[in-house]
């Protein structure tokens, strides 16, 4: 039997999780002949709940899953594991500012970056899911000296997915047929969707759509879409996000497809002028196993001054946790 991989996941009794684990389990994110082991994180108070998740796990009898670890001990639950999705996050509650929410996860972040550092496997991939997902990020890369910056990347691959969606639908077309769509920035509002290289069935989108529609529609819907899906369902995103991180660690670990490219929020080398100790999204292309960031792309003005808003909020984000770095 092949060695199974180990894969933490982190609020392993929330939302996200209800959907990512069944998926990761029939084989979705790292093939249908990779077994894998769970190992499940979540804090005190959500452990009965978890172990309710744990229970249905085991009741699907799935043939990939070898076996299931959960606790609330980073460094146990962290131990030797290869792929960490770190979904668990403290949630903004009602009046709280971002401010506080930065705070109140970087507190969460810098020990899990330590406990990765202590007991993970020494190459561990780790995708942080929970927002605000860029600092958190940058946190845990922080507070993990011996483990290589560049695997500590943010989801922004629900955003890429939603873009793809966007063109999709305006041009009639099908989402297989979205090549080159990019996300730059940060995981909020100040992102910036980019469809300057894309192309939708091999054609330029500049020959098919107007600028106008996508600084007034395409730009917003996509920055706004979470808080519609929030405002329809009365709970944030969940099936979507657990969908978009299958998505992250399966092309991470794949690669992406000849000709094209995804977003990753990633460690910044100074690519594009943009500062380093950032993990900011780019276009990225996945091959044997390591991404790398697309250079060399040209901006319009327009272009280039969103990136650096959307860059300017991570730095101001970074500058408010620095203390524990
Ligand atoms: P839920 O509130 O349903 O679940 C979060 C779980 O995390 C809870 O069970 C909680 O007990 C657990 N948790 C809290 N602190 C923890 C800790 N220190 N260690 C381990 N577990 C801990 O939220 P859910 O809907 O699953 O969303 C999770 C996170 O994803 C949120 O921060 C959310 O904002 C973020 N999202 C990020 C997205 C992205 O594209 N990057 C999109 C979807 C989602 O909004």
């Amino acid at each position: 039997m092949t060695k199974p991989v180990r894969v933490a996941v982190t609020g392993a009794a929330g939302q996200i999780s209800y959907s990512l684990l069944f998926r990761i389990a029939t084989g979705d994110m790292l093939g249908q002949d990779q077994p894998i082991i769970f190992q499940l994180l979540e804090i005190p108070e959500a452990m009965g709940v978890l172990d309710g998740v744990v229970k249905e796990l085991e009741d699907c009898s799935f043939p990939l899953l070898a076996d299931i670890t959960s606790g609330s001990d980073a460094e146990v639950i962290f131990g030797d594991t290869e792929i960490a999705i770190l979904v668990g996050a403290k949630p903004r509650s009602l009046g709280m500012e971002r401010s506080d929410l930065l705070a109140e996860n970087a507190a969460i972040f810098s020990g899990q970056g330590k406990a990765l550092n202590s007991s993970a496997d020494r190459n561990v991939r780790v995708l942080v899911v929970g927002n605000p997902a860029n600092s958190n990020a940058l946190i845990a890369a922080m507070n993990a000296p011996d483990l290589p910056r560049s695997n500590f990347t943010a989801m922004m691959r629900l955003d890429h997915n939603r873009a793809i969606h966007q063109l999709a639908a305006k041009t009639g077309s099908h989402t297989s047929l979205i090549e080159k769509v990019a996300i730059w920035g940060n995981h909020s509002a100040t992102q910036y969707p980019d469809l300057s290289n894309a192309l939708v069935d091999k054609t330029p989108v500049a020959q098919l759509v107007d600028d106008n529609w996508i600084q007034r529609s395409f730009i917003p819907t996509v920055q706004q879409r979470g808080v519609a899906i929030q405002e329809a369902r009365g709970s944030s995103s969940a099936a979507s996000a657990a969908s978009a991180a299958i998505d992250h660690i399966r092309t991470w670990v794949q690669g992406t497809p000849e000709g094209d490219w995804t977003s990753m929020a990633v460690a910044t080398t100074g690519s594009y002028g943009i500062d380093t100790d950032l993990i900011a999204s780019f276009p990225v292309e996945c091959r044997e196993g390591a991404y790398t960031i697309v250079e060399g792309l040209s901006f319009d003005a327009f272009s280039k001054k969103k990136i650096f808003d959307s860059i300017s909020e991570l730095k101001s984000e970074r500058d408010a946790v620095r203390h524990l770095f």
